[in-house]
């Protein structure tokens, strides 16, 4: 039998459970669903996104702004922890608001996740309680971010002790300290700039040491890397899923405002269900 090489870069259209488990064992680079919510949902939402009054800036990287706080803005400070329990599911809530009473693109995904994965699909519990999920992102043009990669295991390892979040387990790569064997990060473009803001991919674990280096700095200083080895740019409504472990970062944009939803996705194997958080 001969063996079929991984064809590169490794794109699929296919939101299945074939694809979410591959790319999160790294046998494709993304998911790729052109036109996944409607252009005229996606104005509005970008519109009311931009000028929501709780729109502010990230904690750790304040290029971005953002409505609804991330697990990434707890940064191991255990009141922001409790900030952010406290506030999840109403901002969750307030986000779904802003699409009266249309399904906005994260909830529409988290159907589908609970539709197509063997286990099915619900919130991340943090420390016990339900996570927020669904940011919304506004990136201003000519903004830039810093490669990084996203990890929850290492920001639950930034607090105090506590709860184990789950039991670990998982078949495909050994389990975190959260019983996690994969992470990927959504996102839903609701606006792109006129050039740039493309997702770099650098397809590759972070080494031990930039991995500490992110979880201390937000990133790591592009001159220290190689070139990302995949960059794509989404067209507005798009949806991407990418591995989130894996180093990554968005090109500046130019010209005009970048507006995402997003959220991540944990895998724990497809015996247990995949989670959701922001
Ligand atoms: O906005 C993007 O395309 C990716 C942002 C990012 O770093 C993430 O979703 O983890
Ligand atoms: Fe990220």
């Amino acid at each position: 039998m001969t063996s079929m090489a991984k064809t590169f870069p490794a794109i699929t259209q296919d939101l299945d459970a074939r694809g979410l488990y591959d790319l999160a064992a790294q046998k494709i680079d993304l998911i790729h669903v052109p036109g996944f919510c409607p252009q005229d949902f996606c104005a509005d939402l970008a519109d009311a996104v931009a000028a929501h009054q709780a729109l502010e800036a990230y904690r750790t990287q304040s290029a971005l702004k953002r409505l609804g706080m991330g697990f990434v803005d707890v940064d191991g400070d255990p009141q922001a922890l409790g900030r952010y329990q406290a506030q999840a599911l109403a901002a969750t809530r307030a986000v779904r608001a802003l699409a009266q009473s249309r399904l906005t693109p994260i909830d529409h995904l988290r159907l589908i996740l609970d539709e197509v994965w063997p286990a099915g699909a619900m919130i991340e519990r943090i420390r016990g309680a339900p996570a927020f999920v669904g940011a919304y992102r506004v990136i201003e043009p000519g903004a830039a971010m810093l490669p990084h990669n996203d990890r929850l295991a290492r920001m639950l390892a930034a607090l105090p002790a506590g709860a184990p979040d789950v039991a670990p387990e998982g078949p495909e790569t050994p389990p975190d300290s959260c019983g996690m064997t994969g992470q990927l990060a959504v996102n839903i473009y609701l606006d792109m700039p006129e050039q740039g803001g493309e997702i770099e991919l650098w397809l590759r674990h972070p080494t031990p040491e930039e991995d500490a280096r992110i979880g201390a700095d937000d990133g790591l200083s592009r001159e220290t890397l190689e070139p990302p080895k995949l960059v794509f740019r989404p067209a507005i409504g798009d949806l991407l899923i990418f591995n989130a472990r894996l180093i990554h970062n968005v090109a500046p944009g130019v010209g005009g405002r970048r507006v995402s939803a997003s959220c991540f996705i944990g895998c724990r194997g497809t015996a247990r269900p995949l989670t959701v958080w922001s």
